[in-house]
């Protein structure tokens, strides 16, 4: 069964220029693309988005770099989207990433750390809805 999730683009991919690049990874991998955006990220949507880390020490700079520059929101869709997406990028830590992943590939930091796909098929339904209205969906 086919399922959905929500990548991010983050500020840092694109100050890199890479966006074209993960795109291509991404599509390579078998998911298609149901929605995509180009938007700087208000404080107040940063901070709405991101709330599940609000007690976490790193909130304040998460916001700061997440508001850092524009970012390009996807809704993505394939089966077992989720799962397979958090695979393709790779751990948080871009030094503990598998070879190949996005991650491992472009990002510099723990923080700076080029996407962001959701945990959960939960999760992936509200941050859809962060960025997307059912009718934007292709
Ligand atoms: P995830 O993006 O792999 O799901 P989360 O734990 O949900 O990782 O953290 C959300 C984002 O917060 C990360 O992608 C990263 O940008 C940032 N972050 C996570 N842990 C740290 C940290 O220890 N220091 C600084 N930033 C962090
Ligand atoms: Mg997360």
């Amino acid at each position: 069964m086919k399922e959905r999730t929500l990548a991010i683009l983050k500020p840092d991919c694109l100050e890199k220029k890479v966006q074209g690049k993960v795109i291509q990874l991404i599509i390579d991998a078998g998911f298609a693309i149901k929605g995509m955006r180009l938007l700087q990220l208000s404080e107040d949507s940063a901070k709405k988005f991101y709330a599940i880390h609000k007690d976490r020490p790193f909130y304040g700079e998460l916001v700061a770099y997440m508001t850092s520059g524009p970012v390009v929101p996807l809704c993505l869709e394939k089966e077992n989207a989720v799962a397979d997406f958090r695979k393709l990028i790779g751990a948080t830590n871009p030094a503990n990433a598998d070879e190949g992943t996005i991650r491992k590939m472009y990002a510099d930091s723990i923080e700076r750390n080029i996407v962001h796909g959701s945990d959960s098929p939960e999760n992936a339904k509200n941050e859809i809805a962060h960025f997307f209205n059912d009718s934007d969906l292709v």
